[in-house]
């Protein structure tokens, strides 16, 4: 199993978390998103992470956690219930279009020197608030975010929360958890997972190389 992306994206990192927590053996290889003909071979947009399993090439983080559960359903990262399994891709799905994709858009300002839009950050900000706002309506942190058991949703969760909250701390937004009761001690409580804990060291080693130091 080969997974190819960067440490410093939260959708690469989501699915290395699966592959960590289903204690699979896989290669990381860095490569960064492009509009390359090699990348687009295998990753038709251009983004970062695909993945290669037995002559198979993946894009999309969604479709590469669906294929790593299907692969190896234990430990399961998709709930038996129906109702909790709808769930877990319910808030999934909110994460990645209505949380990151909004704070995605001061990424530039955030972490690549663009200068600060406050017309957008402020656009930004009142969105999260309102789409946090939406999210915390479906979830109910006990003590995972779909339920009492690890799901996927709690993997892009992690990475995702981490990643938006960076943003808008760089550019003076306010925090978008700070709706979210029980947020911290989730947060707090992913992280003692030792899937967590080798994501963030190789996370934190390659902002560092990136940004020299700045980290976020
Ligand atoms: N829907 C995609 C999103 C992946 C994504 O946006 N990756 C970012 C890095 S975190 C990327 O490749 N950005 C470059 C681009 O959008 O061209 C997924 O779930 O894999």
């Amino acid at each position: 199993m080969k997974l190819f992306g960067l440490a410093v994206s939260n959708y690469y990192n989501t699915v290395k978390l699966a592959l960590l927590e289903k204690r699979l053996d896989f290669e990381e290889v860095a490569v960064a998103p492009a509009q390359t003909p090699e990348i687009l071979e295998h990753s038709p947009m251009g983004k970062i992470p695909y993945f290669q399993h037995q002559g198979q090439y993946i894009c999309e983080s969604q479709a590469i956690l669906f294929y790593l559960e299907v692969y190896q359903p234990t430990p399961r990262l998709y709930p038996t219930s129906a109702a909790r399994a709808a769930l877990a891709q319910q808030i999934h799905q909110f994460i990645d279009l209505y949380v990151d994709a909004p704070a995605r858009r001061l990424l530039g300002m955030a972490f690549f020197g663009q200068p600060h839009d406050p017309e957008m950050i402020k656009a930004v900000d009142q969105e999260l608030k309102h789409n946090m706002s939406a999210l915390n309506s479906i979830i109910s942190v006990s003590p995972f975010i779909a339920g009492d058991q690890l799901s996927h949703a709690d993997l892009a969760a992690f990475t995702t929360f981490g990643l938006v909250q960076a943003i808008m701390e760089q550019t003076g937004g306010s925090d978008p958890l700070a709706s979210i009761p029980g947020i911290g001690v989730y947060m707090e409580m992913m992280s003692q997972r030792p899937s967590v804990q080798r994501v963030q060291a190789d996370q934190a080693a390659a902002m560092k190389q990136l940004f020299g130091g700045n980290s976020g």
